[in-house]
């Protein structure tokens, strides 16, 4: 057997000498690629379909497939396969036909994985039973490879294999919310892990096992800086350093993307106005999206905040969103880049209902944006909220490509101290049905193209990763990470549970009496965050600007959406936001089906009733308490799955490693506390504005509302 002479040495090398020193130690650093030795018994089995890796050529991705490969079974199985060109019993083959003459040879049917797909199949070859990843590109083979590891990591049999998967989303992107000075907007994970000062030339492993992590989950993009973008960012210096950054992905099959500030023509061009028609403004960036696909060939475009919370924009020269977009789409498109343009926009002039406002702007420029634009719509009409309803312009724009955006940075969702899986969250808003003629037309079907034939489809997840050495601030905000790229792999398809399922085994233990408990508590959890902070359709009640704590009380702020009072309107009459007809008449831009059931009391879901409904506190709930009682006993509710979540961890101790055992049991105590604080304060504060007190055997608030409006958090992080 001849060990292969490598074409493509060098980049395996720089790959492997990554990988040599194993992180140290239970730090979180090793993320869901952990890769720690299974049960004797278990690991046999395995090594006899995995004694010797036959890779189809040298390419950065597959050199990066072996080093994964290599990496993950000899961490698992405890023995090193074999790199060999011939494939003997118990190989596994992996490669394109047009890189590999032993895949080319088994002809197999690729044609339906589409470029990124891939198979796994369980195979003969001359009798001797070899496992073969196959796909169309070499990235495809490297999804192939991880999803193999995750078979061995989740314990599932790999001897009768025949898998074949294709991700739905064309885009699958992070957005990273990074300041070029290292700070992170919404960030609760430490500073930018981007060392803009020190790149392009320090590219520390880090960098390569962000690139490992994203590809096993199947991200493909990352945009790089703030959407509240800085001009600089576009200057060559910081072209540099993303093209360094690009390098490293490359392999891994990740494209970055940078935020473009709509007013650089002016701010670094030297130009007087950044008027879309301007010929001038449109010459400026062609010559710039020209200059940075010279550093960058695979650059992936633009993403744009434009005439947003402050933001410079189209509409500053009397421009819609759909001229602005189209900007930059023409100037990116001959190197087959695109844009995507947030539709997260509301203004500081119209009085209307801020929930109304995005699709007031956008929906009547269905149809008017270029092919390479995609217009990027968060999954609610205001902003993250713990629960909203799923953004109205999901059914309204069949003509323009949509992405969705969630945050998986936990800005309203007790940042990273409190222990939120956000997987529930995505899935109900994917699984909404926004009832558009034409059946079907969940946000998930909407979002992949197949509900009106988009070939540029997406999702963008606002990242949640900083410096911090477990990545993302807290242990369990790594599954918010993860099941975003699982998520958005298959959004139509993809359930939270599983893939909490799955996190768990890979992340943490195999053991059924650490995972059940443990996925129950993630299953609810984002429930006990929506019950201890926004019950019943509430929302924006919290602190202004860090936004850490509760602050329902303060309607003080220069524009009326700003303050919490705008959004709950309590008095002693009642509570919530009438968008009814009656109202704002908000349920008037979703389909009649939908918008219906949102404006009849018996048919709306309680969990929106305050949402879409401004109502007395004597209002009688299908449980047949007064909505004043079951504020309260929802608030009350939340606080006490926090204190079943920290008894069930505490139970668990056997099955975690001390010092992620440790730290998740003082986030659970910090949950604790701050979920009694949300309750204590809002009920307080609820109480003056209804004139009532709290129902017989319910706990008073541990201090007086003023106590609660004097708390003040200067240095709260992620401003
Ligand atoms: C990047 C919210 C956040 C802002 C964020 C904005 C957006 O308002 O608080 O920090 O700005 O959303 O999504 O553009």
């Amino acid at each position: 057997m001849r060990t292969i002479a490598w074409a493509g040495l060098s980049a395996l090398l720089s790959i492997l000498a990554a990988i040599v020193a194993p992180a140290s130690a239970e730090d979180g650093y090793d993320l869901w690629l952990r890769y720690r030795p299974i049960e004797a018994a278990a690991a046999a089995d395995y090594r006899m379909v995995a004694t010797q890796l036959a890779p189809g050529g040298a390419s950065p991705p597959i050199a990066a497939a072996t080093a994964e490969l290599r990496r993950g079974l000899t961490g698992l199985l405890g023995t090193t396969p074999e790199v060999s060109e011939t494939a003997g019993a118990g190989a596994l083959i992996y490669g394109t036909p047009a890189g590999s003459p032993q895949i080319a040879a088994l002809d197999l049917d690729l044609g339906d994985l589409g470029r990124e797909g891939y198979m796994i199949r369980s195979l003969r070859i001359d009798d001797r039973p070899v496992t073969v990843i196959a796909a169309n590109s070499d990235v495809g083979v490297l999804y192939g490879a991880f999803a193999l590891l995750r078979l061995v990591q989740t314990r599932q049999p790999i001897d009768r294999l025949d898998l074949r998967a294709r991700p739905k989303l064309a885009l699958r992107v992070l957005n990273h919310w990074d300041d070029l000075d290292r700070h992170v907007e919404r960030g609760y994970a430490g500073q930018s892990i981007w060392d803009w000062h020190r790149l392009p030339d320090y590219r520390p492993e880090l960098y390569t096992d962000y690139a490992r992590a994203n590809a096993s989950i199947g991200v493909n993009g990352v945009v790089l800086n703030n959407v509240n973008a800085n001009a600089l960012s576009l200057t060559a210096p910081y072209v540099a350093k993303a093209a360094a950054l690009a390098e490293v992905f490359r392999p891994y099959g990740i494209r970055v993307y940078l935020s473009a500030r709509f007013s650089a023509p002016v701010e670094i061009g030297g130009l007087t106005t950044a008027d879309p028609l301007d010929p001038d403004v449109q010459a400026w960036w062609r010559a710039k999206a020209d200059e940075i696909y010279a550093a960058i060939p695979d650059f992936g475009g633009f993403l744009v905040k434009a005439n947003s919370e402050g933001q410079p924009g189209p509409q500053d020269y009397h421009r819609t969103h759909a001229e602005g977009a189209n900007l930059l789409a023409d100037a990116v498109a001959p190197h087959g880049g695109v844009v995507m343009w947030r539709a997260f926009v509301y203004s500081d002039q119209a009085p209307d209902d801020r929930a109304k406002q995005a699709y007031t702007d956008f929906v009547p420029l269905d149809g008017r944006f270029r092919p390479n634009v995609a217009v990027q719509v968060k999954n609610g009409p205001i902003d993250f909220q713990p629960r909203e309803p799923f953004h109205p312009i999901f059914g309204a724009m069949p003509a323009t490509p949509l992405m969705m955006e969630v945050q998986i940075t936990k800005e309203y969702l007790g940042f990273s101290t409190h222990l939120a899986y956000l997987g529930p969250l995505y899935e109900e808003v994917l699984q909404s049905d926004t009832m558009r003629p034409g059946a079907g037309a969940t946000v998930a079907r909407v979002i992949d193209g197949s509900a009106d034939g988009h070939a540029l489809s997406g999702m963008a997840g606002v990242a949640n990763i900083g410096a911090d050495r477990n990545w993302s601030g807290s242990h369990f905000d790594q599954a918010n990470w993860y099941v975003f790229g699982r998520m958005a792999w298959d959004p139509e398809a993809a359930r939270a549970r599983p893939i909490a399922e799955e996190w768990v085994r890979m992340t943490f233990s195999n053991d059924d009496r650490f995972v059940e408990p443990v996925v129950d508590m993630m299953m609810g959890s984002r429930e006990a965050v929506v019950d201890y902070m926004t019950p019943l359709g509430l929302h924006h009640l919290m602190a202004t600007g860090h936004h850490y704590g509760p602050a329902p009380w303060v309607s003080d702020l220069a524009r009326p959406e700003w303050n919490p009072t705008y959004y709950h309107q309590a008095d002693a009459d009642g509570i919530g936001f009438d968008r009814t007809a009656a109202g704002s008449d908000a349920v008037a831009q979703y389909a009649p089906q939908v918008g219906d059931r949102f404006s009849d009391l018996d048919a709306v879901p309680e969990p929106l009733l305050l949402w879409f409904h401004h109502l007395p506190w004597d209002y009688r709930m299908r449980s047949g308490k007064t909505l004043w009682e079951e504020l309260v006993l929802t608030y009350d509710r939340g606080v006490s799955a926090v204190g079943e979540m920290r008894r069930t961890w505490a139970g668990l101790q056997p099955y975690v490693d001390p010092q992620r055992f440790d730290d998740v049991t003082v986030f659970l105590a910090i949950q604790d506390k701050e979920a009694r604080w949300w309750r204590d304060a809002s009920l307080a504060y609820f109480a003056s504005r209804s004139g009532r007190s709290l129902p017989e055997g319910t706990t008073e608030p541990e201090h007086p509302l003023t106590y609660y409006q004097g708390l003040s958090y200067p240095f709260a992080p992620g401003n």
